[in-house]
């Protein structure tokens, strides 16, 4: 569990608590003709500057400027740490959006903070500009020497980042390295990412990190130097872990990380055409466990292609995710992927439109799908290869299905079934579940809300989320039709 949620929301909205001593607030401002002394009304003119003056605690208040902050800023260590009462804060100065760039190509960008603790970065514009190579990442959280604790990435805008750079990610937290440190109940809220290189929100071996309400747009094919060597992933949210150990002995995985909430679609085509090696909307990642995606909103990944593009993917010995009450709607290949992982239960999402599978278990065991709208405009609605058919365990059952003109089918260790023999050849499968129109609000407006009489309405099996009703409606939102009798009346 995230235990520094208090700070950032106390002070995201202005009620900051009163502290012993007054924070330093230190001004930015890039238009200034001199150096500046950071007061308000003779500010920095370098972000450099201002950071050089920083003691833990203290706010920078960066202004507009006629040109971008071109930057290369580090904050590290203990002295430039806030506290859980008392964080660091690098902001916007109200009514300005200042921009940072880095025009040098190098490979980390123009913020990385490094082994901080209670720190807050809010409001920032990051443009990676229109230029051939820009920086592999925007913002960086990472750790050299200590753990870094309860950073917030809250409300910035990132684009255009990662451009002809190999493994770029524009907001990264956490790193490969398999030190034994970590970066701990960080928070990614409320950011908007637009024509980024490759990965937008990367999560690396973070603990109880969350991604939260931000939207991730238009992300562009990642670059690899060589041919014939394919460009590499296009992802909008990835949370990632690592195999082995660090080296103190723990396991590098990462854990109880949660991405809900985000909007994350339309992702550029142009490297979907051929060679796209893949596209997930939102992905976990080897070796990252007991995490959550739910509430997301992931649509229009990598359409036209079908080698690639999925909406939320659980992959390689990602144990124990929960994904649910996520809209998933027109993707290249498949709507929700399961890879070789325990454990993952799927329930009460809506998948409307995969070109392949709405859902595809490769392999693992023990996977459970229940509470699902299905609807495909290709016929494919869930398979289990031979490979999970092995692994066992798996539960499916009071999901709801429909075909746009065709009729679902169903993919069972290869074999190609219609509902009803899916049903008889997998004794208790789907035994709730039915084909029928859900009755969506308004599909084609991408409004997958449940019209009065739907058939999905109280169809569901309790999953432990709140409902109305006599049961859970079935698909990601609950609705409520079902009043209770007027007070009085008897029923005989
Ligand atoms: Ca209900």
């Amino acid at each position: 569990m995230n235990r520094c949620i208090w700070t950032f929301l106390v002070t995201g909205i202005g009620l900051l608590p009163v502290f012993p001593s007054p924070a330093k607030v230190i001004y930015v401002d890039g238009d200034n003709a001199g150096p500046g002394t950071g007061a308000a009304n003779n500010p920095y003119r370098s972000l450099e500057a201002a950071i050089g003056a920083l003691a833990g605690g203290d706010t920078i208040r960066i202004r507009d400027s006629a040109t971008p902050y071109d930057a290369k800023a580090v904050i590290q260590g203990a002295a430039k740490s806030g506290t859980p009462g008392r964080p660091t804060v690098i902001e916007a100065d109200p009514g300005h959006r200042p921009v940072l760039t880095r025009t040098d190509g190098a490979h980390f960008g123009p913020l990385s903070l490094i082994d901080v603790d209670h720190m807050i970065v809010r409001g920032l514009t990051f443009d990676g500009g229109s230029v051939a190579k820009s920086t592999a990442r925007a913002l960086a959280v990472y750790c050299r020497n200590k753990d870094a604790e309860c950073v917030a990435i809250l409300e910035n805008r990132f684009f255009r980042w990662g451009k002809g750079q190999e493994n770029a990610s524009t907001i990264l937290l956490g790193n490969y390295a398999t030190i034994p440190y970590r970066v701990r109940n960080a928070l990614v809220k409320d950011n908007y990412l637009e024509g980024n290189y490759q990965r937008g929100i990367q999560l690396i071996r973070t603990l109880d990190a969350i991604v939260e309400g931000n939207e991730v747009t238009d992300m562009k094919c990642g670059w690899r130097a060589g041919t014939p060597v394919p460009p590499p992933n296009q992802v909008g949210i990835h949370i990632l872990g690592m195999s082995g150990r660090d080296t103190s002995g723990v396991p590098n995985a990462g854990l109880c990380n949660i991405g809900r909430n985000n909007r994350v679609h339309h992702f550029d085509p142009i490297c979907t055409l051929s060679n796209v090696v893949w596209a997930d909307g939102i992905w976990a990642d080897v070796c990252t466990h007991s995490g959550k995606v739910y509430g997301n909103t992931v649509h229009d990944i990598a359409l036209t292609t079908s080698s690639g593009g999925n909406g939320i993917h659980i992959e390689h010995q990602c144990n124990d995710w929960e994904v649910f009450q996520n809209v998933v709607h027109d993707v290249g290949q498949h709507g929700l992927r399961n890879r070789h992982n325990s454990n993952t239960r799927f329930f009460n999402n809506t998948v409307y439109k995969a070109r392949h599978r709405l859902i595809m278990i490769l392999d693992g065991d023990s996977v459970s799908i229940f509470n699902n709208i299905l609807v495909t405009e290709t016929g494919g609605a869930v398979e289990f290869r031979a490979d999970a058919v092995a692994g066992g365990g798996h539960q499916v059952d009071n999901n709801l299905y429909f075909g746009l003109g065709v009729e679902p089918f169903f993919t069972w260790a290869g074999t190609k079934q219609t509902f009803l023999r899916w049903r008889e050849n997998w004794t208790g499968c789907d035994a709730h579940s039915a084909i029928a129109n859900p009755y969506f609000m308004d599909a084609t407006g991408n409004d997958f809300r449940l019209l009065v009489g739907s058939p999905a309405v109280d169809a569901g099996r309790v999953m432990g989320l709140p409902f109305l009703g006599r049961a859970p409606d079935l698909g990601a939102y609950e609705q409520d039709v079902q009043p209770l009798p007027p007070s009085g009346l008897s029923i005989r």
